[in-house]
């Protein structure tokens, strides 16, 4: 039997918002991977898209006043030209809103009808009676029924991480104003997923990849397994066969999508995209560590269901982290590709290394502007490109490019050392041990160099400083080879400086062994410079000048609606006892009249006032405060009062206990 081509597709970015770091984590991997493979001869396709559909869209293109077409349309030419601007190359990269994916959704939905694997049902469904909608997924927040922590409609984003149904969050709150949302019941479809959890359970057991994937995965199988509601109540989508008023789950098509950016592909390179996804595959999902439920879960149980085949690798990425904080948008923790790196003349081939180099594939990494200069001076620029640097230019000056002779075994011998273990890592997913020895056969060669002194040599020695030279071109050569999937155009630069008039990516990594022959090189130029202490301060300095502003913002006070100033409930209320609490000076508890209900309150008010001064006084109640023990005793609400001395306000007039402040 012969192997199946290999297919890596990489999470589609949803079409709201800039390309960042976090993106970029899982995007050069899977880059550097296909890059990789594809030198050692594999047939290799690599296909994303933009993720098009779904609430996040909805939601970003109301707000900005556009159509979600358009909105769309912008950030994937964003998207499409900053992958390319980053030396990401896909074969193809779509939109989930094309025809192609429309149509291969509505087609596999009306599969997995016919085999009985979907089922109509009523569901209680998050409703805003001030919108006047239903709110599906990101429409709606509320707290996790598993874990209690602040939630979005689809998925507990803070906590738990755990995929949400629609009706189980708790506390629902419409996004858009405020409203706290009532559940109504509503027609929806759903997907017999708990039926899979056999089938998961051997899929997972076989699937390669990273094991964080795969381990999670297994976990949250084995804890329980709902049935998926696969219809939403939106206009944007793709419709649910027979059903106007619905459209599918952005969670079918978007997946989809990465068979139909391979149906895309392949229409234009005239080739068959079955081969690909029907049966025995290679299908290598590269995704964030944050969407392994759904490719770990419902993907494949979806393919199942329809017929096709299941994907053979699901790799997921670490988090990434700013300075040590979560990486968060809104709180500044941000690095915008090409706002703070690309626009600024940042070669991509720095943060390429940067991101791979930092740490394991699915370890946490935590980027930092100072930790990014430092690896680059130190590796990047101190020990790759001083040791091309130093052998090339010596070579040249000495003997014209290339010397005479032949390249000692023990050369020979490290370099196919690096070049097995390099395999090995890259195939294991490990990138950053992949390039560890990567630049460990830069060290050797310029532990190497510094050792036999060739400059030394040659004046007593031209046969010997020649043949050292010889090896070191040797292994400038094996370096340049090896470095293309994680820095392409540096690789190349290497590459012709060497000589060489072709591209170095046409190379197999094999070819890193072939002894290089003697002739002319290019002038040298050292490849790479260093990052400026000034120029990181700089980078560093912007940074916490985001933070510092979004904290700012944060901290304003907000704009409060009508409907939220509604939801306090205040009244005026007649203080019919008062008493000190036991063991505080400060605090007294109260005895309220609120019109018909007494309520018991314990105010921070002893300093200020006497028992009988109180006793007997209207004052200003807020009714609805949640319940809270003070000092082991129960408090009902809040006595208003204003400045450092708590001067109660009390009406003009005389009002009746209870009178609602309006
Ligand atoms: N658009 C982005 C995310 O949740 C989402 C990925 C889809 S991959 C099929 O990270
Ligand atoms: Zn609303």
């Amino acid at each position: 039997m012969t192997t199946p081509p290999l297919l890596v597709t990489c999470g589609l970015p949803y079409t709201n918002g800039p390309c960042h770091l976090g993106h970029l984590r899982t995007y050069v991997p899977a880059d550097c991977y296909v890059r990789y493979m594809r030198r050692t001869g594999e047939e290799v396709v690599f296909v994303c898209g933009s993720d098009n559909h779904g609430t996040p869209i909805v939601v970003s293109a109301e707000e900005q006043g556009v159509s979600p077409r358009a909105l769309s349309e912008r950030y994937h030419v964003h998207f499409d030209e900053t992958f390319k601007r980053m030396g990401v190359r896909f074969d193809r990269f779509g939109m989930t809103d094309d025809p192609t994916d429309q149509h291969r959704t509505t087609s596999i939905v009306n599969e997995l009808v016919k085999n009985g694997y979907v089922y109509k049902q009523s569901v209680h469904q998050a409703y805003c009676t001030r919108c006047k909608r239903f709110l599906p997924d990101r429409y709606v927040e509320g707290i996790c029924p598993h874990c209690g922590t602040p939630a979005r409609g689809d998925e507990c984003d803070q906590g738990c991480g755990k995929h949400l149904e629609p009706g189980e969050i708790k506390d629902p709150v419409c996004k858009v104003c405020g409203t706290k949302a009532e559940f109504r019941d509503q027609e929806h479809y759903f997907f017999k997923l708990s039926g899979f959890k056999d089938f998961l359970l051997t899929f997972l057991d076989g699937v390669k990849g990273t094991s964080n994937a795969k381990n999670y995965a297994i976990g949250w199988i084995k804890e329980e397994l709902h049935d998926w509601c696969i219809t939403r109540t939106l206009e944007w989508g793709v419709k649910f066969p027979g059903r106007d008023d619905l459209v599918v789950y952005v969670w079918v098509d978007a997946p989809i999508g990465y068979i139909a950016f391979t149906e895309e592909w392949a229409a234009g390179a005239k080739e068959d995209w079955k081969r690909f996804w029907c049966g025995e595959n290679r299908v290598t999902h590269f995704i964030g560590g944050d969407i392994i439920y759904h490719h770990c879960i419902f993907w494949p149980a979806l393919l199942k269901a329809a017929g096709y085949g299941v994907p053979h690798a699901i790799v997921a990425s670490g988090m990434v982290k700013v300075d040590d904080h979560k990486f968060s948008k809104s709180r500044g923790y941000v690095v915008w590709t090409n706002e703070d790196y690309l626009d600024r003349g940042l070669p991509a081939d720095y943060l390429r290394y940067y991101l791979l180099a930092y740490t394991s594939h699915t370890k946490e990494l935590n980027f930092s502007w100072k930790v990014f200069g430092e690896r680059i001076n130190n590796e990047v620029v101190n020990i790759l490109g001083n040791f091309v640097y130093r052998t090339l230019f010596f070579a040249q000056k000495e003997f014209g490019g290339v010397p005479a002779g032949v390249v000692d075994p023990m050369i020979l011998q490290e370099i196919n050392k690096s070049l097995a273990t390099v395999d090995r890592l890259m195939k294991e997913y490990e990138f950053k041990g992949a390039v560890d020895a990567i630049m460990a056969l830069a060290a050797f060669g310029n532990t190497y160099i510094q050792t036999s002194a060739p400059w030394k040599l040659v004046k007593t020695d031209r046969v010997a400083a020649a043949q050292v030279i010889k090896n070191c071109i040797q292994i400038t050569q094996a370096l340049a080879l090896l470095i293309e999937p994680v820095m392409p155009e540096k690789a190349q630069a290497c590459w012709t400086m060497l000589g060489h008039d072709d591209e170095v990516g046409a190379h197999t990594v094999s070819d890193a062994v072939v002894p290089v022959t003697e002739g002319s090189i290019r002038t040298p130029s050292p490849l790479f410079t260093k990052m400026e202490e000034a120029q990181v301060a700089e980078l560093d300095a912007l940074l916490q000048k985001r933070v510092a502003e979004a904290n700012k913002k944060m901290e304003k006070t907000p704009i409060v609606s009508f409907e939220e100033f509604q939801k306090l409930e205040l009244r005026t209320g007649r203080v019919l006892a008062a008493e000190p609490v036991k063991k505080s000076n400060k605090l007294l508890k109260l005895q309220v009249d609120i019109g018909g209900e007494t309520r018991q309150i314990v105010a921070g008010m002893q300093q200020f006032y006497t028992p009988d001064e109180l006793v007997g006084r209207d004052v200003v109640v807020m009714v609805n405060l949640a319940p809270a023990k003070i000092f082991g005793i129960e408090s009902n609400g809040m006595v208003l009062a204003a400045g450092e001395a708590a001067s109660l306000l009390v009406p003009l007039k005389p009002v009746e206990p209870g009178s609602k402040i309006r």
